[in-house]
């Protein structure tokens, strides 16, 4: 008899050490002291014994009950063990690794040169505008002095936006920065209108531009900073000495040369064209166009609301990606907006 419930214990011992996991250590906990259980099935055969037998057998079954149920603790904790153990395994942290890094940021190359741009023309006293890249025809054109057929107006050269403006006239994306400076006088008018004189006007307007043109040196959207000194007796000679000052603070060389040009723009007149030639340097002895200027036209001082006879000055235009591309050395307009990473870090 006692050698059965030895052997009993014994073979659960076996079959709990076989069982691989938890399921099939269940399995084998009910094949001993489940319902059909071997040791279920003794207990149920002690009913035919007499009293005294009943003792001294159920108490040996209950220690071979007891037996079991600790071997099969063990092994449900051995179980849990290895399976916490394979866990942590499968997700082990190396906490010697080094962490994510977040590289630093940086403006972006053209954002540089329209920050610098800003502060030298501030350190002369000039206001910073900006405003709408959507324009109505006569901001973009007919206050700038285009005629009406002027080809600067055809869809070869200016987006036009899908919805008309007061005029029943297409708006447009602006061809250049100069419409916000037909707003910015119009707003200097209005803010000064109760002063004895309206003051001078001295301001430039950085910001997107947009033209029909795409290749090396073309993109449809480009920057543009324009300027604006109109006064009582603002000269030609001011824009010289201006714009000498910020070519030659912006590429940092003193004995940079600039030359002004005759050229022609429906906005001024005269006009010219603005071309710097570095005397050191891999572009050294080249002239390099950079901007184009000249005397605001009468018929754009009046659209501005101001009294040609009483205010004259000079304006200029001037294109911040390709001084970015003089001052980096770029060959390639196009690397500016392609937003590539491992261009636009070099400028980090
Ligand atoms: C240029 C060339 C010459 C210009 C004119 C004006 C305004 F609004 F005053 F009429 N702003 N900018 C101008 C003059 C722009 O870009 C090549």
């Amino acid at each position: 008899m006692t050698n059965e419930l030895d052997s009993i214990v014994d073979s659960a011992r076996q079959a709990f050490a076989g069982a691989a996991t938890p399921a099939q250590l269940e399995d084998a906990k009910a094949r001993f002291t489940g319902k059909a259980g071997r040791l279920t099935e003794l207990m149920k055969g002690m009913a035919a014994l007499s009293v005294e037998d009943k003792k001294s057998r159920g108490a040996a079954i209950n220690q071979a009950k007891q037996a079991i149920e600790e071997a099969l603790s063990a092994r449900r904790r051995a179980l849990a063990d290895a399976e916490l153990e394979a866990q942590l395994h499968a997700e082990s942290l190396d906490v010697t690794l080094p962490g994510r890094m977040r590289e630093p940021g940086g403006l972006h190359p053209v954002s540089r040169t329209m920050e610098r741009i800003e502060q030298i023309f501030a350190s002369m006293g000039f206001d910073v505008a900006d405003g709408p890249e959507i324009e109505s025809d006569w901001h973009s054109f007919t206050s700038l002095n285009n005629p009406p057929n002027h080809p600067a107006r055809s869809m070869q050269d200016t987006f036009y936006v899908d919805l008309n403006g007061d005029d029943g006239i297409p708006y447009n994306l602006r061809p250049h920065t100069s419409p916000m400076q037909v707003r910015y006088a119009h707003a200097h008018i209005k803010k000064h209108r109760d002063a004895a004189e309206i003051p001078e006007i001295r301001v430039i307007a950085p910001g997107r531009t947009y033209r029909v043109d795409s290749d090396a040196t073309h993109s449809p959207m480009f920057h543009q900073c324009e300027g604006l000194w109109l006064g009582r007796n603002v000269s030609f000679k001011d824009l010289k000495v201006v714009f000498t000052n910020f070519c030659r603070t912006f590429f940092e060389s003193d004995d940079l040369a600039l030359r002004f040009r005759p050229s022609f723009f429906p906005f001024t007149e005269p006009s010219a064209e603005i071309d710097i030639q570095f005397q050191s340097g891999p572009l050294a002895g080249r002239w390099l166009e950079v901007a184009g200027a000249g005397q605001v036209h009468p018929t754009v001082v009046r659209n501005m609301g101001l009294d040609p006879e009483r205010y004259i000055g000079f304006a200029f235009g001037m294109g911040p990606d390709r001084l970015t591309m003089l001052r980096y050395g770029v060959n390639d307009l196009r690397l500016f907006f392609d937003g590539d990473i491992r261009f636009l870090r070099q400028f980090r």
